[in-house]
């Protein structure tokens, strides 16, 4: 079976590889979508499966990232930027297509790799912080002149909290999974928090929050460090840019960055927001964002933070619930431990609002 696989992964990169493949190896720890590292003989790229039932149009996925690595590259060279800043490129087929379809059907691509570079999936020290936070700031400035009309929505309802609160609902109503002492406290957490979730759709549709161009899934693993500099250079998977929210961002960076633990930690009793990260990530987005945010923008900081730790948490619920159908997952509880961690740091958040909204304050 793993020779057979090991086969057809090699026919698959050998129709993006312009030279012979001496290594092909798993790569990164996304939760969607499969990944790995292909080794040539003189250069490596990513090869992507990406998960169709997540991503129903497959194709929207890659004109969205060739529109928006075309316009960062464009805005790169007409800025003059004092640090290395690169952006991933999509690798074409031989016949020239940005897509590879195998013959069970499944929807691959590839990208150059960004070299010399690393992720983390926590944060490092406090100059990585700031690093993480300027990387965002970097991104939200460089795709905020791309006219949004460009780009497809590639994942209806990504980010709309509500929305997730109705699919919970409906799962909800059919729910089998035993009622544990971790489910209680799962099911009461969200009914507490079921109303205020609507925040910031809300100031969206009130016209208080701006749409603009977002990221979709900031987290910290998808921001590239400089292995030599510990600079960022650059922000990785462009699959759910679209019109949204950047509070969206901002609340999915801090709530990446400032869980020393990280999410997939099993000691979810431990998990803490830690109010110095967050301190220097939103210094580091400011250096960039200041020139656009603003007195609203402040406002909805803190909300953005609670808001999408809990959105996580009510995802990764959701699919435990109705039996793991969308997070990647190695055990039947995995999804359940991944919504304890999201909501024990929300809860973290909450009890710390009067100092966090004191951080935001002060960098303004
Ligand atoms: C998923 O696959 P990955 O790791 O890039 C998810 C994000 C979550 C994240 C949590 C399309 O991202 O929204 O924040 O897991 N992506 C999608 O780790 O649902
Ligand atoms: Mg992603």
């Amino acid at each position: 079976m793993m020779i057979q696989i090991q086969n057809n992964l090699s026919t698959i990169a050998a129709q993006f590889a312009n030279q012979p493949i001496t290594n092909i190896q798993t790569f990164g720890s996304g939760n969607i979508n499969d990944t790995f590292l292909v080794t040539l003989e003189e250069s490596k790229f990513v090869l992507q499966r990406i998960n169709t039932q997540v991503f129903l149009q497959p194709q929207a996925v890659m004109q969205n990232m060739r529109v928006c690595t075309r316009h960062i590259c464009d805005r790169l060279s007409s800025k003059s930027l004092d640090r290395r800043w690169e952006t991933p490129q999509v690798i074409c087929t031989s016949d020239n297509q940005d897509y590879y379809i195998d013959e069970n059907g499944s929807f691959w691509r590839a990208l150059s790799l960004i070299e010399n570079s690393q992720s983390h999936d926590t944060i490092q020290n406090s100059d990585h912080a700031e690093e993480i936070g300027y990387a965002l700031g970097m991104f939200h400035s460089l795709i905020s002149d791309l006219p949004p009309e460009q780009l497809s929505d590639t994942l209806e309802g990504f980010h709309i909290t509500p929305r997730y609160l109705e699919q919970y609902d409906r799962v909800l109503a059919e729910m089998t999974v035993a009622r544990s002492i971790e489910v209680n406290y799962c099911l009461e957490f969200i009914r507490d928090r079921q109303s205020w979730a609507h925040v910031l759709e809300n100031a969206k549709e009130s016209g208080k929050l701006a749409l603009r161009l977002m990221h979709g899934d900031p987290k910290i693993n998808n921001i590239l460090m400089d292995t030599a500099t510990g600079k960022a250079v650059s922000v990785i998977d462009l699959d759910t840019v679209k019109p949204g929210l950047i509070h969206y961002d901002i609340g999915d960076c801090l709530r990446s960055g400032c869980n020393t633990v990280g999410e997939e930690t099993q000691d979810w009793e431990t998990v803490q927001f830690e109010p110095d990260l967050c301190k220097g990530i939103l210094r580091g987005y400011l250096t960039e964002a200041k020139i656009f945010f603003n007195e609203q923008d402040y406002f909805y900081l803190f909300d953005s933070i609670r808001l999408i730790s809990f959105e996580l948490g009510l995802r990764f619920f959701t699919d435990y619930l109705a039996g793991n159908v969308y997070f990647k997952t190695t055990y039947p509880e995995h999804n359940l431990m991944r919504a304890l961690v999201q909501f024990a740091l929300t809860q973290s958040i909450e009890s710390q609002e009067s100092s966090i909204c004191k951080i935001i304050e002060d960098l303004r």
